[in-house]
């Protein structure tokens, strides 16, 4: 039986990034794309890192290094290559004809790795609508590169025979798509009004892939939230109820993770889904403080959250896996407006964090001190569901009320 056992040969890929400055950050950047070739299903076996002042605008790097990497694959017994930046379509179909092997770039892994993912209808389409977008403009050139890919990662798509498309189909589709996703849009327009009607606030979970959104989100909900150590473990946005120390209840919203050089592709299509922190009323930002890269990580959520206009929110930071370090480690976050340490896995910290998230929710609040008649015990009712009720008195001449309410709840209390 042994004997006729077929293993899946995994592909073999040599990583090529260019470093424009000294110090640089390409070197941690090839770090993650070799994480995110692996959970792609590939292994990188080598990688080359160009110095130039600019990318080579015909062939990403320059002639001498494409040598280095021919010599390097044979060496190396590589199948292909992956380059860390968005290729043009020239570059693409340079570096196949030169090297005549499978030549792949960073967006095609990530999108590889979010095709795999997708689950719901909402994020399949959003997924096939951004690589259909990245494979238009790749057949504005020759799309020699793309009959060169055959299969295996860099191809995966919820269809098949996704890369024989002709560019009318693709374009069909592509309107097909956007069709189905305003459809999408619109439903989910609709549950986030229903949400604001109710006026419980929504707090958005976001942060760097794999800091531990997920782990929080089950750790204080019991969500059952899928929770791996992989890149992009979450695409789609999953939300639950939770109630504060003071009995103010809250929805907690976690969705997908950011990443440095996230395709242009993907923000579009996932707009709908990453557009959750534009509406909440507060941001918890996760951060995993046992990540040396922490600083940067931290530099692309807010660098994504201002391209998504979310940045006018308060923001509450939690830096997370702090059982994996050391408490004399410093954390700061001038970008937030309260920080706290815990642990998502141990939930060390995390009555400090409802805190803070209650804090700054009170502050969107305004503090009333009322006398309501008997007659009117169902003003309080809804002081109870959408504030807080710091005192109730039953006296003579009333009901006595101290009490935080949301400022558009004032009116009608
Ligand atoms: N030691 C330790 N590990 C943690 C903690 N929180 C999360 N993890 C681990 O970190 C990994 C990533 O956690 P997730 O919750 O999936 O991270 P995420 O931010 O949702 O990641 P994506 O959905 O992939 O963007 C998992 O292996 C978790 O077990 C923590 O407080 N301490
Ligand atoms: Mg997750």
């Amino acid at each position: 039986m042994a004997l006729y056992e077929i293993k899946e040969e995994k592909e073999r890929v040599i990583l090529v990034g260019v470093s424009t400055r000294e110090n640089d950050d390409t070197e941690d950047s090839l770090d993650e794309l070799k994480d995110l070739v692996k959970t792609a299903g590939a292994e990188a076996v080598g990688r080359v890192i160009q110095k130039r002042e600019l990318v080579h605008p015909g062939t990403y790097v320059g002639k001498g290094k494409i040598e280095e990497i021919r010599e390097l694959l044979w060496e190396l017994d590589a199948t292909g290559i992956v380059c860390d930046d968005e290729l043009s379509p020239a570059q693409m179909n340079n570096l196949t004809d030169i090297l005549d092997v499978k030549v792949m770039d960073r967006t095609m892994v990530i999108l590889d790795i979010f095709a795999g993912r997708a689950s719901t209808s909402e994020g399949k389409i959003q997924v096939e609508l951004a690589q259909l977008k990245y494979r238009q403009s790749q057949l504005t050139g020759a799309g020699r590169a793309m009959s060169r890919l055959g299969g295996g990662i860099g191809t995966r798509g919820p269809g098949e025979k996704k890369l024989e498309m002709d560019r009318r189909l693709i374009k069909n589709r592509i309107a097909q798509l956007n069709r189905e996703l305003r459809e999408v849009k619109r439903h989910r327009e609709l549950t986030r009004e229903q949400r604001t009607k109710n006026r419980i606030p929504v707090v958005a979970i976001v942060g760097y892939t794999n800091a531990g959104k997920s782990t929080l989100l089950n750790t204080l909900t019991g969500a059952g939230v899928l929770q791996e150590d992989q890149l992009f473990a979450t695409l789609d946005p999953t939300t639950r109820s939770r109630k504060l120390p003071s009995g103010q209840e809250i929805l907690l919203t976690d969705t997908v993770g950011f990443i440095r050089k996230l395709p242009h592709h993907l923000i579009d299509a996932f707009k709908s889904t990453l557009e959750e922190a534009k509406y909440a009323d507060l941001i918890l930002h996760v951060v995993d403080a046992s990540n040396p890269q922490m600083d940067e990580q931290m530099y692309v959520v807010y660098e994504t959250l201002q391209r998504l206009e979310a940045m006018d929110k308060p923001v509450v930071t939690a830096f997370n896996k702090m059982d994996r370090i050391g408490e004399s480690l410093t954390v700061r976050d001038f970008k937030a407006d309260r920080i706290v340490q815990v642990s998502a896995k141990t939930g060390e910290g995390l009555e400090a964090l409802l805190q803070a998230i209650e804090e700054i929710l009170r502050e969107q609040k305004i503090y009333i001190e009322r006398v309501y008649s008997y007659q009117e015990s169902g003003k309080i009712q809804l002081i109870r569901k959408y504030g807080e009720l710091l005192e109730e008195e039953y006296k003579e001449d009333g009901i006595h009320v101290s009490a935080y309410v949301p400022k558009e709840l004032d009116g009608r209390v």
